[in-house]
């Protein structure tokens, strides 16, 4: 009986320490691979820019497809070679580096509700940081590049299922639609299904190279305040 016991303390230790690992945020690798001995690895992104948010009710910025769509814009002011998109809910104990946090996000740290992130990179036609405004944004033509919805390398949701979201786009050069340019980004997050989204979240855009003079906002106000 006491053995039983003491194997049930065990395996609830080990499951609970397993948890708070697996909430851990690996670092964010890069399509380029090495190879260190046997092992290959995603050669890091250098530059990473990070934003935490709280996603709440009727705070969406748009409703499409029955979705409840949040963006953050994103101003790349030089030609990039590849970005990285990911996207975890909840932020939990993650602790980043020269994250911006919404006021949202501060008020509400230690929430621990989440949501089944889904993330979108999308690219407008506005190619100079003087014509960004509020009406040239909502009368863009955004186009998605990319979407994801859950992905094996991020760290599993609190519930166990694996939901958050990474994605990485190359600059296809050769191909005018689908480069990397200057211009005005989005990345558009909501979840797989209709409904309701709410939790805090960690959102990070990452270049493999130090692209001076991104800038990151979860509005245009706040976007045109950073160029
Ligand atoms: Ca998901």
């Amino acid at each position: 009986m006491k053995t039983k016991i003491l194997i049930a303390i065990v395996l609830v230790a080990f499951g609970s320490s397993f948890n708070a690992q697996a909430q851990k945020l690996k670092k964010f690798g890069s399509l380029t691979e090495k190879k260190i001995g046997p092992k290959t690895i995603k050669v890091p992104y250098t530059d990473i820019v990070s934003y935490m948010g709280y996603a709440a009710s009727g705070n969406e910025d748009e409703v499409k497809d029955g979705k409840k769509f949040y963006y953050i814009y994103v101003w790349v002011p030089a030609v990039a070679p590849e970005l990285g998109v990911r996207m975890l809910s909840p932020v939990g104990k993650n602790k980043i580096k020269k994250a911006t946090k919404s006021t949202a996000y501060t008020k509400n740290a230690k929430s621990s509700e989440y949501f089944d992130t889904y993330i979108t990179l999308e690219r407008s036609d506005i190619i100079s940081k003087d014509n960004i405004s509020k009406s040239a944004v909502n009368n863009a033509n955004w186009v998605t590049l990319k979407h994801n919805d859950d992905s094996s390398e991020m760290p599993k949701q609190p519930s166990g299922s694996s939901y958050n979201s990474l994605l990485r786009y190359k600059s296809d050069v050769a191909n005018p639609t689908k480069a990397l340019t200057i211009g005005l980004y989005r990345i558009g997050f909501t979840t797989y299904k209709k409904g309701e989204v709410k939790g805090t979240f960690l959102a990070q855009v990452a270049a493999p190279i130090k692209l001076p003079g991104v800038v990151m906002a979860k509005t245009i106000e706040e976007l045109k305040k950073g160029l």
